[in-house]
């Protein structure tokens, strides 16, 4: 991606009596800030934005980031949007299983996650090498020489703050260059605020349950919470696992309407979660899923969830399976 590429995709936008930002399903705070940083660099070029989102902010510190910075993000069901709009998608991809696809045009793509963009698209600037979609929209300000207002450098220093886990995962140089600047033009008080009140008082029993139920074999730790959870929450808990020294690949899931939603971490070179749920649950047509190679969510539909579980025992068998024949195939090297 280059300044040219970018000013012939904002040449062809200006036209457009709006234009459609949307963030992925169920929306995580690189997703929200990286939209916020985008409507901005449009809006400062002349053109009307829409940051819209499907599901649920379900992170108090999402909601917080929201409110204490002023984005103005709208739920799809209330943006009403028609035929002639035109959308671009951040930190997801049209296509992907947590990007709904709302009424307009799809046109553009900015994202990090290991995806394949259609061709039709104006636009599309994916790197999956890349710790979060903030670190992106940061390069967008420096190729266009845009000054960054501080409410914008706040925002996206919590996306990459998050997406990275504070720098210890799947971050390269151009994050590091974008966390400086972001350093010295946030609010700092503010993104130690939001990234630090991370849970509400109810979701300690998730932890409880957790702890209770979480099962381990060769380093593989998995649990099938039964108490009701936020579906952003699985990913916390799997973090949480994560940091337990025996522990290097973790599945967290949860029974929804039948189906098994699923996040799972590795901190195992040999395994790549996000191909992992890829051959597992795509390729057998068994459910959806993708991310990372470290961080990786996903479906299980619900005609298939016996081949995970039997009764309340959930065996997580295909992937197991899977996860072991990864770590033999290297060692025979
Ligand atoms: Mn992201």
């Amino acid at each position: 991606m280059n300044r040219e590429n970018l000013l012939q995709f904002f040449k062809q936008l200006k036209p457009l009596q709006r234009v459609v930002i949307q963030a992925h399903d169920f929306p995580d705070h690189d997703a929200i800030s990286s939209a916020y940083g985008l409507s901005f660099i449009l809006q400062s070029l002349g053109m009307k934005t829409l940051i819209v989102y499907n599901g649920e902010i379900d992170r108090i510190s999402l909601s917080n980031m929201v409110e204490w910075l002023n984005i103005p993000v709208v739920h799809c069901s209330k943006a009403n949007l028609n035929a002639n709009d035109h959308i671009i998608t951040v930190d997801g991809c049209i296509g992907e299983n947590n990007v709904t696809d709302l009424p307009g045009d799809e046109i553009a793509v900015i994202d990090h996650h290991t995806v394949t963009a259609p061709n039709s698209l104006w636009f599309a600037d994916i790197r999956p090498n890349y710790g979060a979609t903030a670190t992106i929209i940061f390069e967008y300000y420096q190729m266009l020489k845009i000054d960054m207002p501080m409410k914008v450098a706040t925002a996206l220093l919590v996306g990459l703050n998050i997406d990275t886990a504070n720098l210890t995962r799947g971050f390269c140089n151009a994050d590091l260059k974008a966390f400086i600047t972001f350093n010295q033009i946030a609010d700092l008080d503010i993104v130690n605020k939001i990234c630090r009140n991370s849970l509400i008082h109810y979701e300690l029993t998730n932890f409880e349950d957790t702890c209770k139920l979480v099962k381990q074999s060769e380093g593989i730790a998995t649990v099938l919470l039964k108490e009701p959870c936020a579906k952003n929450m699985l990913g916390v808990l799997a973090d949480f696992l994560l940091s337990v020294n025996e522990f290097d690949v973790v599945i967290v899931a949860i029974e929804n309407k039948g189906a098994l939603q699923l996040s799972l971490r590795s901190e195992c070179p040999k395994v790549n979660v996000g191909h992992l749920l890829r051959k597992t649950l795509n390729d057998t047509r068994m459910g959806f899923g993708g991310g990372h190679s470290h961080m990786a969510g996903g479906i299980v539909l619900a005609d298939n969830t016996q081949h995970f579980m039997e009764h309340d025992n959930a065996h997580f068998a295909p992937f197991v399976k899977e996860i072991k024949a990864l770590r033999s195939l290297e060692a025979a090297f």
